[in-house]
Order: structure tokens, then sequence, then C-alpha cells
């Protein structure tokens, strides 16, 4: 530990057993400039980039393991089961897909379906993440950030306990503190769902292929999770309680789970979870029932299946209760748990702040984090008064075909505009790889875009581009800057912009077709 000293002295607790405790000082004196708890993609950027301002920084970070038992190491969601290991299997998935269509561009290619291994895809990704688990250890020591592998809890406004595997106690002050701890999966109250599921926590390393799976929850980590593994060969069906991917838009969510069917996934529209039950040869026997009662089914909607595994991706939520709050004032969302904060990320008690997932009415992804987590930092101890921008920032849905957006859906700017006030362009496209294969026929028709636009005298502002195709990520990301120009972007700006042929990009700049003109935004040909 570089810098710091730790003072250490016994303690009796109430149940008699005694436990090691002290004070861990910075370099400075008896306090740290910051204390960071939760060291995910917000903590560890805040951290560093206050580290590299000249403050003394110690970050706590500490894995409750999941339910059923699953653990990580330093980086939070993310890097361990978020982002990172679901990319990599979403590729994976594309990669035997990809096999597949290259025995029509000549590839002599045996099987029908290549076999995946899923204990060597398993050992791959692992690999790569306890790579990025190690990168950031070592980056952390060349800041000369104090790392302590500790659950932090608030004792007072400046004071942090920090509990570490070995049930030692450790106090922390600090000056200012942030609380970066992130959300975790909830598991539904049904019977069963906690003893036999398995969530977004454990998935990226069960030890045996998941085989036969439900995955319950129509957000955009259940979507992507029942994608991946209808793509990995895995026979997986999905239930929707009501709407797929709430608060986003709904013309693409539609088009989304009606390509995932025809890519193969089994959805169970309106469905809801009764029980789960394990069977003596150990699979699990699931009863779920119809929303609508009079749907056919064993008997007034009900239905029921047997399968190796389900995974619930029903929402996350943040452990509130275990930081403290409370006892400090600071103030947390009834409904949602998470902690208010001001435009500047701080929270209801003065030098203390909360920036990422945990944080309430943030958008929950990690570049959010990061960008939350340094432009804290810069104002803190750089003399910055730069604030988060939380408008216009875009995402990808990596469904197996994927889905990139920046700005409104076009229920939120009809809510904010008016529909008498919005316009629409659209086209459905044909990406030019996909319309040779004869196996992805079924799925051509699919792909679409959207901009969505505000009238605006002679020209149309954009407020939201859609785009449903490959690498939407990829694409969405160059318009989600345009979109950030002074002043908006006009639709002419798109529209006057050269192509790059043959992309499915550059059906972005050829939409022509208004939603208000009634014309098929069917788009073939060059
Ligand atoms: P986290 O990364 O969750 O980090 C919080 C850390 O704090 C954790 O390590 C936690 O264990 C620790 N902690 C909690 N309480 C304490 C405590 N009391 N003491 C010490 N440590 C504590 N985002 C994207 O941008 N793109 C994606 O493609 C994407 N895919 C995702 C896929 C899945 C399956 C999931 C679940 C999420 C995905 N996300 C994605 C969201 C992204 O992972 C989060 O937005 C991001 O990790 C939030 O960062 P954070 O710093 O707020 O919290
Ligand atoms: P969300 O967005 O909170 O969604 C949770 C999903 O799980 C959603 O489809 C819910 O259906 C469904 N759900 C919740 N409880 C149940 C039960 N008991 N049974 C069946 N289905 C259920 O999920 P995330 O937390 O993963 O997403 C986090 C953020 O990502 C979110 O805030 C967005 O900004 C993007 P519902 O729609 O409620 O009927």
């Amino acid at each position: 530990m570089s810098r710091t000293w730790l003072h250490r002295w016994q303690l009796k607790t109430a149940a008699g057993v005694t436990r090691i405790c002290g004070r861990l000082f910075s370099a400075n004196g008896d306090r740290y400039d910051l204390v960071v708890i939760g060291g995910g993609s917000g903590g560890l950027a805040c951290a560093k980039e206050a580290a590299g301002l000249g403050a003394q920084v110690a970050v706590l970070d500490y894995v409750v393991p999941s339910v059923q038992g699953s653990s990580w190491g330093l980086g939070g969601t993310c890097v361990n089961v978020g982002c990172i290991p679901k990319k990599l299997m979403h590729h994976a998935a594309l990669l035997g897909e990809g096999i597949r269509d290259s025995r029509s561009y000549g590839w002599k290619v045996e099987e029908e379906r290549p076999e995946l291994v899923w204990s060597q895809l398993l050992s791959t990704v692992q690999g790569h993440i306890k790579s990025l688990n190690w990168g950031h250890r070592v980056q952390l020591k060349d800041k000369n950030v104090t790392y302590l592998n500790a659950k932090g809890k608030l004792l007072d406004r400046h004071t942090i306990s920090a509990l570490n595997m070995k049930g030692e106690v450790t106090e922390v002050k600090a000056s200012n503190i942030v609380l970066a701890t992130g959300t975790r999966p909830k598991i539904p109250d049904i019977p069963g769902a906690a003893e036999h599921c398995i969530t977004s926590d454990d998935l990226f390393m069960l030890r045996k292929p998941p085989g036969k799976t439900l995955v319950v929850g129509a957000s955009y980590v259940g979507l992507e999770c029942a994608g991946f593994l209808t793509g990995l060969g895995f026979d997986t069906s999905l239930l929707i309680r009501s709407i797929p991917l709430r608060g986003f838009d709904q013309d693409m969510a539609r088009l989304i789970v009606r390509n995932m069917e025809r890519h193969g996934t089994v959805v169970h529209h309106n469905s809801i979870p009764v029980k789960v039950e394990r069977l003596d040869d150990g699979r699990l026997d699931v009863v779920w029932q119809h929303t609508n009662q009079n749907e056919g089914g064993l008997e007034r909607g009900v239905f029921q299946d047997v399968f190796d595994t389900v995974l619930v991706a029903t929402g996350r939520g943040p452990d509130s209760k275990a930081l403290g709050l409370d006892a400090v004032s600071v103030e947390t969302d009834v409904e949602s748990g998470k902690v208010i904060v001001d435009e500047r990320d701080e929270t209801t008690v003065p030098h203390i702040f909360c920036i990422g997932d945990a944080a309430d009415g943030r958008p929950e992804l990690t570049p959010v984090a990061i960008k939350a987590g340094k432009l804290l930092s810069r104002r803190l101890f750089g003399n910055s008064t730069h604030n988060m921008d939380y408008n216009n920032i875009p995402t990808t849905v990596f469904t197996p075909m994927e889905y990139g957006c920046v700005g409104l859906s076009t229920e939120k700017a009809i809510n904010q505009f008016g529909s008498e006030n919005i316009e629409t362009y659209h086209a459905f496209y044909h990406p030019l790889e996909l319309t040779i294969p004869p196996e992805r026929e079924n799925q051509l028709e699919d792909h679409y875009i959207k901009t969505v636009c505000v009238r605006e005298g002679n020209d149309d502002r954009v407020v939201g581009i859609h785009f449903l195709g490959p690498n939407a990520g990829e694409v969405i990301q160059g318009f989600a800057v345009a979109m950030r120009a002074p002043g908006g972007l006009p639709m002419s700006q798109i529209t006057s912009t050269i192509g790059i042929h043959p992309t499915n990009a550059e059906e972005v700049v050829k939409l022509y077709i208004t939603k208000s003109s009634g014309r098929d935004p069917v788009v073939t040909g060059c």
C-alpha cells in the first residue's frame, strides 16, 4: 500500500468476537481528499482522474457474491458481468452464424451448424476479464490510489468503515466521498426463483453449458442474453410480461422481438413466471401464466415446460441500505432506492456525491458513469465547473439484429413537442451482405431506420436517430457527434451528406420518405 499508514487495534464485538480494527491515513494527514466506494466503471474513472490531479485517493471495492455464489474481481459490472462478457458472447454468436453464411460465399463448411464448445468460450471470456481485473489494479497502483478490497459503509459524513473478507474493519476518513456502488439484479418473488434461477451475475461464469434456457424479462439485458444464447445454438425461450424494452422507441422494440422470433428464440408474450421447481434429474420445471387469463394453455392461461437453466433479468437495483445512507441523511428515491443527486452529482449531504447506476435518474451505461466520474473529479480538484450533459446519450442493444439509437424515442418526442409537430423519415432496407445467404431471407425485412424530427420552418430538426441493423453501435456513434452540434442537427444536414457505398450506414443519409407522406418505406437497390 503506497503512502498510507494503517494503525491497528482490536475490538470485542457484542458477540464476543475479536475484530481487528484500524484507521487508514493518507500521506498528507488523517484524511484522504477523496474516498470512492465502488470500483466499477464510474468509481475507478473518478479515482484515477482525481489522483492525476494530485489528490490523495482511496477506492473501496467489494463484491457480495450472487445468490448462486458467483463472485468476481475489480472493475465492477461492465468488466465482469456486463458489457464485456456480453459483447464477447454476442460476437461469438455472430461468428457462428457467419460460419453458416460463409457457405453461400464459397467456403466449404461441412456442418449445417458449427458446434460451440462452451468451456472454451467461457475460458476465453474469463481469461479476458482476468486481464482487465489485473489492469485495473495496476492502474490504481501506478496512480498511487489506495485500493481496499472491502465493503464500505458510511459512519458519519466524513468517515467510512471498510469491512474486508476476513472480517477486519478499517476506518477511513475523507474530505469528499463518492458513492459509485452500481446496481445488482433483482430476483422475482416467486417460489423457487431465488433457489434455482440464475441472473446475468452468474451466466458468464456458468461451468456447464446453459442448455435449454428460459429467460424472464424484456429489458435490454433479457433480450441480449436470449439473443446470444439462441445464436450460440441453445434452445432459448423468453417471457415478456408487458412491452419489450420499456423506455426505448416501441417501433424498434417490436421489430427487435419479431426478428428474435425469426432468428429462433421462442417468445411468450404477456407472460409471467409463477413457480420454478427442481426435478430429480436436476432440470427445472417452470410454470408461467398468461396475463390474459383467457389464453389457451393448461388451464386458464397457465403454461408449463422443463428447462436446464432459468435466467431472470427482471430489473436491477442498488443496495442503498448496506451503505448506511440513513445514518448520514443521504436521501434516496423511495421507489428505486437510488441516491438523489443534483446536476453536480452531489447528494443531499455536502461533500458526498453519487455517480453511475446508483444515482437516481441517470442512464445506466458505462460511458456515462465514466464521464460523470471524470468530470466530478475535475470539478473537485481541477477548478472545473463543467457538469455532465445527460442529453443525447447514444446506446446500442446488442440483440442478434443490433439496435443503436441517440436522442428521443417517438413516444418521448410526441410527449415533449406534440404529435402535430413531429415528422419521421424512415426506411426498411436490406443489408447487402445478408441478401446472399438464403438462411437470412426471412430476417431481411426487419432492418429499419428512422429519424424523429421536430418541424421547424423550412427544415426539420432531428431529435432522435434509430438504426436496426449490423454494427448498429458503430453506425450510431458518429451520428451522436452530429446530434451534439450547437443549435442541433437539421435533417437537411443528414440528407445533404454523401453516403459511403455500399454500407448500411449510408441508408441513414439516403432517408427521404416521410411518415406523413404515407408512402411505403421499403427501399431497394443503390
Ligand atoms: P458498477 O460497474 O456496477 O460498479 C459498482 C461496484 O461497486 C461493484 O464492483 C460493486 O461490487 C461495488 N460495491 C457495491 N457496494 C459496495 C460497497 N458497499 N463497498 C464497496 N464496494 C461496493 N453498459 C453499456 O454502456 N454498454 C453495454 O453494452 C452494457 N451491457 C450491460 C450488460 C449487462 C448484462 C449488464 C448487467 C449491464 C450492462 N451495462 C452496459 C451497464 C453497465 O455495466 C453499467 O452501467 C456500469 O457498470 C455502471 O457503472 P457503475 O460504476 O455505476 O457501477
Ligand atoms: P428494467 O428496464 O427495469 O426491466 C425489467 C424487465 O423485467 C422488464 O421487462 C419487466 O417487465 C420485467 N419484469 C420485472 N419483474 C418481472 C416479473 N416479476 N415477472 C416478469 N417480468 C418482470 O431492467 P433493467 O434494470 O435490466 O434495465 C436497466 C436500465 O436499462 C433501464 O432503466 C433502462 O434505462 C435501460 P415490465 O416492463 O415491468 O412489464
